[in-house]
């Protein structure tokens, strides 16, 4: 680029959420910090939102908060800035973890490289270039060398696929664009759609306020006890002094947080020691609590009985009216091979006299009217109706950029009948263009900061090298992209996720093509492939328009 073309930058990266900002950080620090100009890309971010934040940003719902435990759900990448920042809570609140990532934007000056409102809404590889051309809502164009989305996993909003909702003239509104206050809802009768970690951290808080709520219950989840709490001053100030090994150690984990190891199956022991155990793990909760506590829960539908049913138990003992508490039961999945839930209160919310549960299994929405969602048992009245549907997961953030790729192919008809890239960072036809912990990378079944954090650091790497070998084109081949995937699949197979629908593999959103999304193999094990595959001088990928891997 030349120092006059303003409209031409080295690396545009998409959304100023965890990815971003890194990303932002990491390609721009190191003139700063050494002087060397060895990280000295020109950059520009652009966030489709008024200020950084992403998925965090946007879900401001009543009780939002990370299920992973926010001393590992942060960055790593500086000793200070983990030495300095103090969490108030074992699960920090959302307007927690945002102002952590305004005090990230602030302290390394990162506001600077983004434009903010500005979404981009296509891009398209220009061959002869060697650029992508980004459109940009404000109707400008850039154009890049590089394009990094860092549009996130869940932040594209599952399409309102609900019958007749757009005849309701009540408040409406969706747990991930929250744009009311939980004061609006006092006093209204509020119809709450969808049971997954989003509503069942919003419901018990809507119940409290409202005069009454009902529940629109598809699939029931398992919900054990987030059993969040304030951090003691003891534990943060162990957790300090100990930071760089506990980071070490998440790095090289199963799930990017300390492993809690397991060896023996769940039939390895008898009746009451598996009782025992699972009430340990239970008051224990968060991903190491109950679906952790067997080797195979994951692997054997019979073992996975044993705990799916230890939690039936479990809701069957705290509600009170034995109907609703079958309902709540969760019967057509086993545990953890859908998104497990954490709550609060959950379950007891439904022993409130202004609580009450409809399972659409039993009686779907047939439509809504003006003031009713009306089911095809009953007519339910409704001054709100609270949205809390889930996320086109991954693939809808990365369709909404209208990518063009090499051949002229769009990235949605390229993976029409499944996802395919190469570890999930990249694909194959859509060349200089990457993914921050993109679907089939660890990202879905990990503390994702620390797979955004690792990917960051691959793909800034990468290309590092290229620059250094001076080459102006960056590609996955076909052959180590279809290895990637078999890889995936293979990793998944002997799983339960394989065998049950979920966002995890697409089967939330209508014609979704059913690609399970993620690597399911470690953190850790992930990371040392792709440390191998920098080290090795990047098997599988083509550089300045090679054909073939290069066989180093
Ligand atoms: P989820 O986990 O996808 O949950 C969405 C919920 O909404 C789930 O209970 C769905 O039932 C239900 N749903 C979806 N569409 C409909 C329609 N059309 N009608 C009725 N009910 C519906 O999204 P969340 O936002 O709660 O959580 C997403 C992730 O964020 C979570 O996994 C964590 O990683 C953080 P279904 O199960 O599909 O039958």
């Amino acid at each position: 680029t030349t120092d006059d073309d303003t409209t031409t930058v080295d690396v545009i990266v998409v959304g100023a959420g965890f990815s971003g900002l890194y990303l932002a950080h990491r390609l721009t620090r190191a003139n700063e910090a050494t002087g060397d100009g060895s990280a000295n890309w020109s950059f520009a971010g652009f966030e489709a939102g008024p200020s950084v934040g992403g998925t965090w940003f946007w879900n401001t719902y009543p009780g939002a908060r990370c299920d992973v435990e926010s001393i590992y759900y942060s960055y790593s990448f500086d000793e200070q800035l983990q030495q300095e920042w103090t969490w108030s809570q074992r699960f920090a609140p959302q307007a927690e973890i945002l102002r952590y990532i305004n005090h990230v934007a602030d302290r390394f000056d990162l506001r600077r490289h983004f434009t903010f409102n500005t979404r981009v809404t296509a891009a398209t590889w220009n061959a002869d270039d060697r650029l992508w051309e980004v459109s940009l809502s404000t109707g400008e164009t850039r154009r890049a060398r590089y394009l990094i989305s860092g549009a996130g996993g869940l932040s594209t909003p599952k399409d309102f696929d609900v019958p007749g909702l757009t005849n309701f003239t009540g408040l409406r509104v969706s747990t991930s664009r929250w744009n009311i206050d939980l004061n609006d809802l006092t006093g209204k009768r509020v119809a709450v759609i969808g049971t997954g970690s989003s509503g069942v951290q919003a419901i018990p808080l809507i119940a409290e306020v409202a005069e009454h709520v009902t529940v629109f219950q598809r699939t029931p989840n398992y919900v054990m006890p987030a059993r969040n709490s304030a951090l003691p001053d003891d534990t943060v100030d162990a957790v300090k002094s100990n930071y760089a090994a506990i980071r070490e150690e998440c790095r090289h984990s199963l799930g990017g947080i300390p492993d809690y190891v397991v060896t023996d199956n769940a039939f390895d022991v008898d009746d009451s020691e598996r009782a025992r155990r699972y009430e340990e793990a239970y008051e224990r909760s968060g991903f190491n609590g109950v679906g952790g506590e067997f080797a195979d829960l994951l692997l054997d539908i019979d073992a996975n009985r044993t705990a799916s049913e230890f939690i039936h138990e479990k809701i069957r003992g705290i509600v009170t009216d034995a109907a609703t508490a079958e309902l709540l039961v969760p019967k057509y999945h086993p545990l953890g091979a859908k998104r497990s839930c954490f709550g609060t209160d959950y379950y007891e919310t439904f022993n409130r006299p202004n609580v009450s549960l409809v399972s659409l299994r039993d009686e779907p929405i047939e439509t809504m009217t003006d003031d009713c969602i009306v089911t095809s048992e009953h007519a339910y009245y409704a001054d709100a109706v609270v949205l809390a549907i889930g996320f086109d997961a991954f693939t809808g953030p990365l369709y909404g950029l209208n990518l063009t790729g090499a051949s002229g192919r769009k990235l949605q008809d390229t993976w029409h009948d499944g996802v395919h890239t190469y570890l999930g960072m990249m694909t194959a036809d859509f060349p200089n263009f990457f993914m921050v912990a993109g679907p089939q990378s660890p990202a879905l079944a990990s503390n994702v900061v620390m797979s955004i954090e690792q990917s960051v650091d691959w793909i800034a790497d990468l290309i590092e090298h290229a620059r250094d070998e001076r080459a102006t084109l960056v590609q996955a081949t076909v052959e180590a992209e279809d290895d990637w995937v078999a890889i995936t699949e293979e990793t998944v197979a002997p799983t339960l996720y394989a065998t049950t629908d979920s966002w995890y593999r697409g089967s939330n959103v209508t014609g979704k093509a059913n690609t399970f999304m993620g690597y399911v193999g470690g953190v850790g094990k992930y990371r040392r492939m792709c440390t191998e595959i920098a080290k090795r001088g990047y098997p599988g990928i083509a550089f300045d328009g090679e054909a073939t891997a290069r066989n180093l």
